[in-house]
């Protein structure tokens, strides 16, 4: 009886932080007890989602029928209850259907599964351009047609304000407007490293010598945080990518304020080129 009592228990917990979890997950980040994928926020996310849901019920029926049928073969054909092996030996009608079923699920597996492939490498006309540079071990960003650049680095545990996620947050965000498709451009300034954020579904190398590029579409604003994903040395898990979702408006207020900020074009910043004279 306690047995089933704890058994209860432990289900009403499980269900409730999965449950939770699930909700949580929808704030571009990971959260503690999550299951399954973070909530999608781009189109090519949801995809992804949907797929992986599809798949996994595929999969669910392959395993029981594979064990029901692992299960009537130990039973019904152990040496006990079947002394008498059959010496029956090839059958052409059940050799040609398990061969020609797999390939029909494979088939059907592969049209969506090219579909989303071509959606996530087509990108459509940009709106916005950001260049992201993996360094060891932070990431510069460039908005090649503002031309400004600024890097982004990870805050510190003592130096987190409220709310912001340890090991995720960055003092420099990079900060792009709500439904507007944004073209990311990675490369590598040193060794590879990968630029990946879950709740948009991209993840792309970022490599030396060479620009890779995909696209997100974020349909909800918010903060969204991915990591670095390609082991690149000592300080690898502490290169975390952060993205700021915003409204139109407050997006040209960011964009005018960080051009001068950022600027690297000397002539549009009045008072370094100032600076560096009064230097000479
Ligand atoms: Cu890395």
């Amino acid at each position: 009886m306690l047995v089933l009592k704890r058994l209860v228990a432990f289900v009403v917990t499980y269900v409730t932080v999965f449950i939770g979890g699930a909700a949580l997950a929808a704030s571009g980040q990971p959260e503690p007890w999550q299951l399954g994928l973070q909530q999608g926020a781009t189109p090519v996310m949801d995809n992804i989602i949907w797929f992986h849901n599809c798949l996994l019920w595929v999969i669910v029926a392959i395993t029981l029928f594979v064990l029901a049928l692992l299960i009537v073969v130990a039973v019904k054909f152990n040496a006990k209850s079947n002394p008498v092996p059959s010496r029956t030996t090839h059958n052409t009608t059940i050799e040609v259907i398990w061969t020609v079923v797999p390939v029909l699920i494979l088939v059907m597996i592969a049209v969506p599964s090219f579909r989303l492939l071509f959606f996530q490498l087509n990108t459509p006309p940009a709106d916005v351009t950001v260049k992201a540079t993996g360094k060891q071990w932070f990431w510069s960003y460039s908005y090649p047609d503002s031309k400004f650049e600024f890097d982004s680095l990870m805050v510190q545990t003592k130096d987190l304000k409220p709310g912001q996620p340890r090991l995720l947050a960055v003092d420099n965000e990079i900060v792009v407007p709500v439904n507007k498709v944004v073209r990311i451009l990675t490369t590598g300034a040193d060794v590879i490293h990968s630029f990946a954020i879950p709740a948009f579904g991209i993840k792309i190398d970022a490599i030396p010598g060479r620009v890779n590029e995909t696209w997100f579409k974020a349909e909800r604003e918010g903060m969204y945080y991915g990591q670095c994903s390609e082991l690149c040395g000592k300080d690898h898990a502490f290169m975390p990518i952060a993205v700021r979702v915003v409204s139109d408006t407050e997006y040209t207020a960011w964009l005018d304020q960080a051009k001068k900020k950022y600027a690297t074009d000397d002539s549009v910043r009045p008072t370094a080129v100032a600076a560096a004279d009064g230097a000479h």
